[in-house]
């Protein structure tokens, strides 16, 4: 009795293990549940090479076992001496001939895929304004951040990634400072973000799946490139067509002075944001949407739509007591980012009405 009840407890601590691994990862942050035609390709393409593997290891195994029963050492056949195969045309073909075919159906998938997902061309055709034809996107990764510039409709957001489903859209995509990597786990990438020369690629967006995944994916830095590399991530919201129309239109009417702030809170808020200096953050900041000023100059996330981000700096929940805290110490929270403590510069009641201000950048009607 007592030794059944010992079993029945592994095998229960087993079960709850099991359970709560298998609770492990995010919904939708695996390459494992396409949500895309390019992460839905690169999933066949590895389930084609994990089957082939696994058939070799199979019969490679089989063989092995069935030599050393045969052939092992017996009294019986203590002096028999298996038939000699050394030189033996046919098994040489047939083991020259198998891999090639393997690794046939191996490469050719493989490469027609690879230069499927690089086929760009489509991005470079302009309509009668010299505008891209399809949706195009600039993505220029920074130390921790992510900006991402849409040419063809004259606006710029940061972290969080806006695209409409089921259409493809265009990357283009380079690094301000070290190289990073561009990976949307569930649709696809991963591609390296250079210095000094521009990779591009496409991907495709489900509206089924997006949905599933609450229209929302990850999005993760895949290049180890410096302390917060692990903390280097970006969302991506999904949309239909029209509400991306009209999302990009609701920026678009975000003049150059950026949202305007409804309480008088906010509004102090607004007057110290854009103090010049170093206890304003204009300096750095953009809040208006406007692609026209120079990358050079920036240096930090655009803040037009903030106020309808997805996380604070990419990693924290977005509320506005993060945004303070975020103001106050931000190395507390990205170790080696770009943007100074404020702790000391600004009071509690100034950081307060920062946030708030900023809490109200939204642009959505
Ligand atoms: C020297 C330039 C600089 C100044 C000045 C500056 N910031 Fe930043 N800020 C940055 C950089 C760079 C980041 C991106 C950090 C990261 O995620 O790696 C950032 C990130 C942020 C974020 C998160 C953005 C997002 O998209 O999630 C907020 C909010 C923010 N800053 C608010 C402020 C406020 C408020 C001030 C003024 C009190 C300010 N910043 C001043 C450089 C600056
Ligand atoms: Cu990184």
């Amino acid at each position: 009795m007592k030794q059944w009840l010992k079993k029945w407890r592994l095998v229960s601590v087993f079960a709850v293990l099991a359970l709560a691994l298998s609770g492990c990862g995010e919904p939708f942050l695996s390459a494992l549940k396409p949500a895309g035609e390019v992460a839905r390709k690169q999933y066949h393409l590895m389930i084609l090479s994990v089957s082939i593997m696994v058939a070799v290891i199979l019969v490679v195994v089989i063989i092995f076992l069935v030599a050393i029963i045969r052939f092992r050492r017996t009294k019986a056949k203590e002096n028999m001496i298996p038939k000699q195969v050394e030189g033996n045309h046919v098994l040489e073909i047939i083991w020259t001939v198998i891999p090639i075919i393997l690794l046939l159906v191996l490469a050719v998938p493989t490469v027609a895929a690879t230069f499927n997902f690089g086929d760009t061309a489509a991005m470079e055709k302009k309509d009668k304004d010299g505008k891209p034809k399809e949706l195009v996107v600039n993505v220029r990764s920074n130390l921790y951040w992510w900006e991402f510039e849409y040419p063809g409709l004259g606006i710029v957001t940061s972290q969080d990634l806006v695209v409409p489903t089921d259409q493809k859209v265009y990357f283009k995509l380079k690094s301000s400072d070290v190289k990073h990597s561009f990976w949307i786990p569930a649709v696809g990438g991963k591609i390296d973000t250079n210095v000094d020369n521009i990779n591009k690629f496409w991907l495709e967006f489900d509206s089924d799946k997006a949905k599933e995944a609450g229209n929302v994916f990850y999005g993760k830095c895949a290049e180890l490139c410096g302390p917060s590399h692990a903390l280097m991530d970006f969302k991506v919201k999904t949309m239909s067509k029209d509400e991306f129309a009209q999302w990009a239109k609701d920026m678009k009417n975000v003049g150059k002075d950026g949202v305007t702030p409804t309480s008088d809170l906010a509004k102090q808020g607004e007057e110290l944001f854009k103090t010049q200096g170093p206890k304003g953050c204009i300096g750095c900041h953009a809040i208006s949407p406007d692609n026209s000023t120079p990358e050079a100059a920036r240096t930090a996330p655009n803040l037009t739509d903030f106020g309808e981000r997805e996380r604070v700096a990419g990693i924290l929940e977005h509320n506005k007591e993060n945004i303070k805290k975020w103001i106050k110490n931000p190395q507390a929270y990205k170790p080696g980012n770009k943007m100074p403590a404020f702790k000391d510069k600004l009071n509690d009641q100034e950081i307060d009405a920062l946030a708030e201000y900023l809490m109200g950048l939204k642009v959505q009607q």
